[in-house]
């Protein structure tokens, strides 16, 4: 169900978790080439296109994501994709943030986490997420939006 603030218009907001703002530069391998900001703008042109609203927001710390998982409540976001990254392994704090505000989300992952170490097949997401998008690279930010955009609640 849309709980768009402004008629008609949904919203979708992208959070990343710590050390995404590194894209593009380590760890390539496993990432990919692609900078944050270039995923952003894609995402960014692709979300114009439809019609729709969306940010994005990538912070360090588990602290700022909850808070920002919170301010979405108030904003209205209609949905949700997140890259919980290392935090997907161990935070209750952004998993209880997610199931509090209510806003449907998919959970993203550049790297197929189940192809590495166990530690990272547990997630305190997956659960409580529509679904999940795990090592499609970059372009499983692209598809998950593809998903938002004709998300209605009802499938
Ligand atoms: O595959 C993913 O998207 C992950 O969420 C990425 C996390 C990792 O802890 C998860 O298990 C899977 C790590 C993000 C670190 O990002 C970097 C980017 C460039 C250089 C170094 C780290």
């Amino acid at each position: 169900m849309s709980q768009s603030g402004m008629a008609g218009t949904k919203s979708i907001l992208v959070i990343n978790g710590p050390n995404l703002n590194l894209l593009g530069s380590r760890e390539t391998e496993f990432y990919g080439r692609d900078t944050l900001e270039a995923i952003n703008a894609r995402l960014a042109k692709r979300a114009a296109e439809a019609g729709v609203r969306l940010a994005t927001y990538q912070s360090n710390s588990e602290s700022d994501l909850v808070e920002r998982i919170q301010q979405a409540r108030r904003d209205k976001v209609d949905f949700i994709l997140v890259n919980p990254a290392a935090y997907t392994h161990t935070s209750v704090a952004m998993r209880d943030a997610l199931a509090a505000v209510g806003i449907p989300f998919v959970e993203v992952h550049l790297s197929n986490v189940f192809a590495r170490e166990p530690f990272r097949h547990e997630s305190y997401f997956s659960d409580i997420a529509v679904g999940t998008v795990s090592g499609l690279g970059a372009k499983g930010y692209e598809l998950a939006l593809e998903f938002a955009l004709q998300y209605s609640g009802k499938e």
